[in-house]
């Protein structure tokens, strides 16, 4: 069946393919929302309202696809889910490096965060769906990369850069920090209802998915507004 014609049938009690669906028509919208927005900035602001919205764009492409891998096999789309992370979280950091360009942030800080996503993505899916009998130890690989990130945008250099520039983009950086903090530990969280390990008797198991599904549209979407919101001060 042509899967891009394809349209599963949804089950009215199937809340996890609920969630793929608004997961996805969020998406649509935020994109929408933030692709029209941008003549009203200045240019300097423009690109990182872009990135927003390619982010957000992104994400409603691959939960087009995931819904409707739902539909038809009932399974995570665990492929997809981490096909769509490698392309978005990557974008997040570019985000940082962007507002923290005009503190007079290097290129060599976004490559720094690029990479520690890059690990904590890679050692995720590993985790989850090659090495599946190791999935403590890639999350635990995962989980150092992931702290890493929050140590260089909380402790580091970008925090370094965030005071330089003082104002509404340290405002800005610092409410982006929580997300990353608060918002971006809620992966782990769902990694583990999913997976096999030390952690199984004190979480059980259960749905990676709508976890994933949720944390999605919190950090995508709440991310894109913050940066929305500083662009719109920026332009005023
Ligand atoms: C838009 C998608 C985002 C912001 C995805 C973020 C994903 C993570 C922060 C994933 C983190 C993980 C760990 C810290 C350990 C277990 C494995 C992961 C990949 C779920």
């Amino acid at each position: 069946m042509n899967t891009l014609l394809f349209m599963g049938k949804m089950d009215p009690s199937d809340y996890i393919g609920f969630t793929f669906f608004i997961g996805c028509m969020a998406m649509m919208a935020a994109s929408v929302f933030f692709f029209l927005s941008l003549s009203q900035f200045d240019k300097k602001w423009r690109t990182s309202v872009l990135v927003s919205g390619i982010i957000t764009f992104i994400a409603a492409v691959h939960y087009f696809y995931m819904r409707d891998y739902w539909a038809e096999f009932g399974e995570s789309p665990t492929f997809f889910r981490y096909v769509d992370w490698v392309l978005t979280v990557p974008l997040m950091c570019v985000e940082f490096y962007l507002i923290l360009k005009v503190a007079g942030a290097k290129k060599s800080l976004m490559w720094k965060l690029i990479f520690a996503s890059m690990i904590m993505l890679i050692a995720g899916y590993f985790g989850e769906a090659v090495y599946t009998d190791q999935s403590a130890l890639w999350g635990l690989i995962s989980g150092l990369a992931y702290f890493y990130i929050v140590y260089e945008i909380w402790l580091g250099s970008a925090k370094k850069l965030a005071v330089d520039a003082g104002g509404d983009v340290l405002q800005a950086h610092k409410i982006l920090c929580w997300f990353v903090l608060v918002g971006w530990a809620i992966y782990p969280i769902g990694y583990m209802l999913g997976t096999d390990g030390w952690y199984s008797s004190l979480l059980g198991s259960g749905s990676v998915d709508i976890v994933y599904n949720i944390a999605d549209a919190i950090n995508k979407i709440g991310f894109g507004l913050v940066i929305y919101t500083l662009a719109v001060k920026k332009s005023e």
